[in-house]
């Protein structure tokens, strides 16, 4: 076996592992909190594919509901609740317990 062939395996299998790596890095996870009936941050923009991540830091229930009728994230007290973004747009969403906790997400392609 000639001896270049170990180097150019050892090439292949760090090139592998690179872009597996960076594969998973693309899609990423963005924590948008909600406490004392607020938003924050109330304007997100994120890609198709990344995951949001409501936290919910209120002893009460919140929702994270799309206007357009998309998505509707249900938030007990204390909890977290999560969405993967599938299409690209702006959302506006809003609590339906607390119609003044008011939103948008921008999720590009
Ligand atoms: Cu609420």
């Amino acid at each position: 076996m000639p001896r270049w062939i170990f180097p150019t395996v050892a090439a292949l299998v760090t090139a592998t592992l690179a872009l597996g790596i960076s594969v998973s890095a693309v899609a990423a996870t963005i924590q948008i909190s909600m406490e004392n009936l607020e938003v924050a941050p109330a304007e997100v923009t994120a890609k198709v594919g990344d995951t949001i991540e409501w936290v919910n830091k209120d002893v009460f229930a919140h929702t994270a509901t799309a206007r357009n009728g998309d998505w509707d994230v249900m938030l007990p007290p204390k909890k977290n609740g999560t969405l993967v973004l599938k299409k690209a747009g702006t959302v506006d969403y809003y609590c339906r317990f607390h119609p003044n906790m008011k939103a948008t997400l921008t999720v590009t392609p």
